[in-house]
């Protein structure tokens, strides 16, 4: 698992040469804008039961079969299952976020993820569709101007939502 420092640093030894004045400059800007990535983990954190009942709302009522008899989501267990699978996700998403990184949400997460739907007849293209529901309500919560210094988010906005698009292409 890496973070944004730790990344940048495996690649520099792996080529076996200093720190680049572009990499540092990129971590150096990282550091400057801290505060709003960890703004933004607290408001996806603290916000984060209601991203996922919302998200999970309006997956069933787009995909009504889901819940219907022989739904993948039909049974107060299976639905117990995919509310934590949509939990579990949004979780290793503030943790990319908060790391800067992808790797925790790749390799503790989304890694063999496709798989284990397959073998479960859960449709990873509904899991999808659910996982960009949450993308968009985390990003509305993030670049939400109110009790904040205003400021430009939108390269933050866009790495969080490439978190999120990775989780929806690694099932879909
Ligand atoms: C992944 N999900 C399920 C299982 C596993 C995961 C391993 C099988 C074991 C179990 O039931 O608990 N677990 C989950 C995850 C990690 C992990 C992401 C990452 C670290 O360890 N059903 C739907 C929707 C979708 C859904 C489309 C959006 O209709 C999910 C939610 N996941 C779903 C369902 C099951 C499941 C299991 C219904 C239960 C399937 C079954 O037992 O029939």
């Amino acid at each position: 698992m890496f973070d944004a420092f730790t990344k940048v640093v495996a690649q520099a030894d792996s080529r076996g040469t200093m720190l680049s004045d572009g990499e540092i400059d990129a971590l150096s800007a990282m550091v400057a804008d801290a505060n709003k990535r960890l703004d933004s983990v607290n408001r996806i954190t603290g916000n984060a039961s209601a991203i996922v009942a919302n998200a999970a709302r309006g997956l069933f009522a787009e995909q009504p079969q889901l819940i219907a008899p022989g739904g993948n989501a039909y049974t107060s267990r299976r639905m117990a299952a995919c509310l934590r699978d949509m939990e579990i996700i949004l979780r290793y998403v503030t943790y990319a976020t908060f790391a800067g990184d992808a790797s925790v949400l790749n390799d503790r997460c989304l890694n063999g993820l496709r798989e284990t739907y397959v073998a479960l007849g859960v449709p990873g293209g509904s899991v999808a569709a659910g996982v960009a529901k949450m993308k968009e309500a985390a990003l509305a919560i993030v670049n939400d101007r109110a009790n904040i210094t205003p400021g430009d988010c939108s390269a933050l906005t866009s790495e969080i939502a490439s978190y999120f698009d990775l989780a929806a292409a690694a099932v879909a």
